[in-house]
């Protein structure tokens, strides 16, 4: 990333935001206004900005040319803020409900003006909490519906579909799933981050010729399969919610790749949320309430979504081959498989690798937390090496449920 790349960047501050508000004319008065750094993210800035007067509001997301986690040693590029926003337009063409509304992008600052959704939650969080969102399925298989198919083979031209592959080229940000989902966590890498006394089960993985041959294969299928423009980074920590509103938000690691990849993501971090239940709900019959919960989210969000897609399929489909019979079970078969397998990859790395997931590492109590991310080792491992054989959705959550409470 060289520095004519960055030219005009400068990163924002509190007193700058306005600069970039000010043009919008979305506010009364730009000289009234209140705004905060709110950003708890790996990544970028975010920028809370409200008229107290009004009662109007908006969220300024700033990429910084380095990844905020590490520090200035790790430099990122800038172009994930302009994949964001496209990102977040091309969704708004399908499911305008389930994404923030994108008021201005100015790619020179690297910063995206969107809606501010500060009256919706965190979904991990919530789910941390033990709450229960009805909608949440209905709406996570519709975003990922919509926006896989529509931005798939199965729907564009040839033609417009690599024109889309070439705007969403994200090498940066696919490296950095490449090594921290798919290969760091499977070796000894310094990026990798667990309990001294999970050591034993971790090095038990990195022995793991089997484990390690198959998540190859999925590496190799996120390095090479351009299916459709996926969210690429689809944790409970990118979904926004309220009782009875759900919004995708952070797409900036998307790029054409594995439909499973997505719906995989999603699952896994179900998966973990389920596992850190044992802690988080201490009454019994609350526990298994809500980690029933949980898994009826994974069928459901899967029912929804192959119904969708399938309507989809039969109703806009463009290619020829899609009315030949069969050919529709296999791709479902395969999708699943993969989901499975993408799933198992992001448990790991959640647990052992460089970013873990709050709902286990919020666990205070060290012998507990150890207890529960080894079963989460063993979750990811089976779900790699047994996905072919896990062939219907229940499948994989008789699969969560049974090691969870081995
Ligand atoms: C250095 S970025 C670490 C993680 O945060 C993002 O949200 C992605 O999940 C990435 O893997
Ligand atoms: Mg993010």
């Amino acid at each position: 990333m060289g520095g004519h790349a960055n030219a005009g960047y400068h990163p924002l501050t509190t007193e700058t935001v306005v600069q970039v508000v000010a043009p919008l004319n979305h506010f009364a008065d730009v000289n009234q206004l209140e705004i905060k750094e709110i950003g708890d993210g790996n990544l970028n800035y975010v920028f809370h900005v409200v008229e107290p007067a009004t009662g109007k509001s908006l969220i300024i997301k700033q990429a910084l040319p380095y990844a905020k986690v590490v520090g200035e040693s790790w430099p990122l590029t800038l172009d994930r803020a302009r994949i964001e926003s496209e990102a977040l337009r091309r969704a708004a063409e399908y499911v305008p409900a389930l994404v923030p509304k994108v008021h201005h992008t100015d790619e020179r600052l690297a910063c995206t003006v969107m809606e501010d959704l500060s009256d919706h939650v965190i979904l991990r969080k919530g789910l941390i909490q033990g709450q229960v969102y009805p909608k949440l399925a209905e709406h996570i298989a519709t975003f990922l519906a919509q926006t896989l198919f529509h931005t798939s083979d199965f729907f564009l031209s040839p033609l417009d579909k690599k024109e889309q592959v070439r705007a969403f080229i994200n090498p940066e940000l696919c490296k950095i799933t490449e090594d921290l989902v798919f290969t760091d966590p499977f070796f000894n890498h310094e990026t990798n981050d667990f309990p001294e006394a999970l050591q034993s089960s971790v090095e038990a993985l990195w022995n793991d010729l089997d484990l390690k041959r198959e998540t190859a294969k999925l590496k190799h299928a996120f390095l090479t399969r351009a299916e459709a423009l996926v969210h690429g980074d689809l944790h409970t920590g990118s979904i926004f919610v309220t009782a009875d509103s759900t919004k995708v938000i952070d797409p900036e690691f998307a790029y054409y790749g594995p439909i499973a990849f997505d719906i995989g993501q999603f699952f896994a971090n179900l998966a973990l949320n389920y596992l850190s239940h044992f802690h988080h709900s201490p009454d019994p019959q609350q526990r298994r309430t809500f980690q029933e919960y949980l898994l009826e989210v994974i069928e459901e969000t899967w029912a929804r979504f192959k119904e969708q897609f399938t309507q989809l399929w039969q109703t806009k489909g463009q290619d020829v081959y899609m009315r030949v019979a069969g050919v529709e079970d296999d791709f479902f078969e395969r999708l699943l498989e993969d989901t499975i397998g993408f799933a198992g990859c992001e448990v790991i790395r959640r647990t052992i690798g460089l970013a873990h997931v709050a709902d286990l590492d919020s666990i205070s109590d060290e012998e507990t937390q150890v207890r529960l991310k080894d079963k989460a080792l063993t979750l990811g491992s089976v779900l790699i090496k047994q996905r072919q054989q896990l062939t219907r959705i229940t499948h994989l959550s008789e699969t969560i449920r049974g090691i969870a409470h081995a």
